[in-house]
């Protein structure tokens, strides 16, 4: 594949990765960190042998990029994005793509829903990712009542998609003025551990005919409101749902396990709940829309 990041872009994507790598958050694990040095240096010995730059080994003249499972796209909104035509998106350098939405059944469902949130931007290597990310405002910085999402391609941020319609969400949530300073890291590690895959790993092992099969991460989220910050991850598939089976609860446990870990960098004992602040909590999408009492699964 041959890379479309311009100079700048490719400046910005090292910045980004340098800003990744020098983590002065001790609430997070330097999980993350240590996995990419590794991964460079691989790359980089075989590419060469072949005549292929990469941004590691070339930062300006790479000629290749780096996919990944499969395709993202990011998208937002704000109270900026409400009732306007134009997507209004906090991203300055970065070209957006914004398109119709696909016409299936769950789209036409959420048709109200979706009208605010806007489609940004698609990507599916890692550069391109760290561009879009280099040139984006963080969360920290975004006006109160805005939320990024970033999901696999093809699915809409919305219950009523087919892919989201059995599943459910982790969510933290946290409050805002005891962490406005860790937030930014929170979110990218998040999006880091979903578009690594590392959230559901099984997606990156064949089973026996061949097929990979679908990771239980359908995206990621990062909201923000008056006095806290909220992190979400959605899965395919919620415990008591349709397609429920019995290793799920397992895996679904594992997802949380993970976030509140490896990801969030909190110890798995840790109590998180208290003013404005929650623990890493599940609830299925269908339990979120009735609004009740809902059954929670808590890490
Ligand atoms: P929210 O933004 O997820 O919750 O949902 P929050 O942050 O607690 O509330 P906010 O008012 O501060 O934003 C808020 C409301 O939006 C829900 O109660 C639903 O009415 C609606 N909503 C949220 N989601 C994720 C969906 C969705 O996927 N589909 C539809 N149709 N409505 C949704």
């Amino acid at each position: 594949m041959v890379s479309a990041l311009n100079g700048p872009t490719l400046a910005a994507s090292r910045a980004a990765l340098s800003a990744a790598m020098a983590d002065d958050n001790p609430n997070i694990s330097d999980d993350a960190e240590s996995i990419e040095p590794g991964e460079i240096q691989e790359v980089n010995m075989e590419a060469q042998a072949e005549g292929i730059r990469t941004v590691f080994s070339d930062p300006t003249n790479f000629n290749v990029k780096h996919p990944l499972y499969s395709p993202w796209t990011l998208w937002f909104d704000s109270p900026m994005t409400k009732n306007r035509n134009l997507p209004q998106t906090p991203i300055s350098a970065v070209p957006q793509t914004p398109g119709p939405l696909p016409q299936t059944p769950g789209v036409a469902a959420a048709q109200g829903w979706m009208e605010d949130i806007k489609r940004v931007i698609s990507f599916d290597s890692v550069e391109e990712f760290w561009g879009l990310y280099n040139n984006i405002v963080p969360p920290s910085a975004l006006p109160q009542k805005a939320n990024y999402y970033l999901f696999k391609e093809g699915i809409i941020p919305a219950w009523e998609d087919e892919a989201n319609k059995h599943g459910g969400k982790w969510s933290i949530q946290l409050p805002k003025d005891k962490n406005k300073p860790h937030v930014d890291k929170m979110w990218l590690y998040t999006m880091l551990a979903a578009i690594g895959e590392t959230f559901d790993p099984s997606l990156t092992t064949l089973d026996p005919s061949g097929s990979p099969p679908n990771s239980l991460i359908t995206g990621v989220i990062v909201s923000t409101r008056p006095q806290f910050y909220r992190i979400s991850i959605w899965t395919r598939l919620a415990p008591g749902m349709p397609d429920d089976d019995d290793g799920l609860r397992e895996r679904i446990e594992g997802v949380g396990r993970h976030f509140k870990v490896n990801v969030l960098g909190y110890t798995e004992s840790a109590k998180l709940a208290g003013p404005l602040a929650t623990d890493v909590e599940f609830v299925s999408h269908k339990d979120s829309e009735k609004k009740g009492k809902s059954k929670k699964i808590t890490i």
